[in-house]
């Protein structure tokens, strides 16, 4: 890590009061939850990308429940490690802040984030294919796949697939922070993934300052004001610290 760049980073955090967060997986890879497009992302030899699609849920809901069942029982026992930590710091520091996440694995909430977007939705909720009843169900299922006590019909993570829009509400915040922050804090993500790719080039279209961490280069890394390479559980801390 790049000591002086640091200093510059630090000083940007202390004199920005409209902060946006933005996280992926690579967040939360330090609290032992895979990523998706990293090496140890794949499950019995299928593409967890063919899995995220309402027409593999069509063709195959038990697989993809059998998937989502040893993801929630995984990240289960998973704990917020200084990531989450950090950014919630960061919600009590600023007066105007906004965490948009990518992740549904709600370790960002039990880090005691509260001003968050969970833009591709919770694993630990569900939807009703037919009555688009939402519930909370953090327990695990007797039966897979699970089925709706109002209208019998199959029962879905609700979460965000591809081909699937982001919720209007969390888009609208989203933007809303985007358009208006002037610092926005990009963290473990790869970048690939629509709409969220392109969140760091409408906050620089809109005059913010970017920071980004990850542990490899992304496709943003040319175009934000400082690239940090390294893990986000030792960056994100020593960005916000004191001195
Ligand atoms: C660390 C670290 C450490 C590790 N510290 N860093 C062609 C062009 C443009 C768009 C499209 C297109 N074809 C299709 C689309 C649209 C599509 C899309 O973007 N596809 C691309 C892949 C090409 N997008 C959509 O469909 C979205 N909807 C949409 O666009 O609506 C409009 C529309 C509708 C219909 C047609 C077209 C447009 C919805 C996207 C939903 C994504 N859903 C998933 C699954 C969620 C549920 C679940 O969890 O099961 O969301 S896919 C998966 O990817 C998940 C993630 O949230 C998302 C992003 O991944 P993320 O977080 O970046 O993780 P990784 O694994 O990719 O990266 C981790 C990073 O961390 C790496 O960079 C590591 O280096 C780093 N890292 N350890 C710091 N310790
Ligand atoms: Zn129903």
């Amino acid at each position: 890590m790049d000591a002086l760049e640091l200093m510059q980073a630090r000083k940007v955090y202390r004199q920005k009061n409209r902060v946006c967060v933005l996280t992926g997986a690579g967040v939360s890879s330090e609290s032992g939850v895979p990523t998706f497009r990293g090496e140890d992302g794949l499950w019995r030899n299928y593409n967890p990308m063919e899995l995220a699609t309402f027409e593999a849920f069509k063709r195959d809901p038990l697989l993809v429940w059998e998937w989502y069942q040893w993801r929630r029982q995984l990240i289960r026992k998973c704990e917020p490690n200084p990531s989450h930590r950090a950014i919630f710091q960061m919600e009590n520091d600023k007066e105007h802040f906004l965490l948009i996440t990518q992740n549904v694995d709600g370790l960002h909430k039990r880090a005691g984030s509260s001003k968050v977007v969970e833009i591709h939705g919770n694993i630990w909720d569900v939807k009703c294919i037919t009555c688009d009843h939402v519930f909370t169900m953090d327990h695990d299922f007797e039966n897979l796949p699970p089925v709706c006590d109002d209208c019998g019909s199959f029962l879905r993570p609700n979460v965000v697939w591809f081909g699937e829009t982001i919720p209007r509400e969390s888009l609208e915040k989203s933007m809303d922070a985007l358009s208006s922050c002037d610092l926005l804090i990009v963290a473990g993500t790869s970048g690939y993934v629509q709409p969220a790719a392109s969140f760091a080039q409408i906050a620089l279209r809109n005059r913010a300052t970017v920071i980004e961490v990850n542990i490899e280069k992304t496709p943003n890394a040319a175009l934000v004001d400082h690239f940090f390479v390294g893990k986000s559980g030792e960056i994100l801390p020593s960005l916000i610290a004191e001195q």
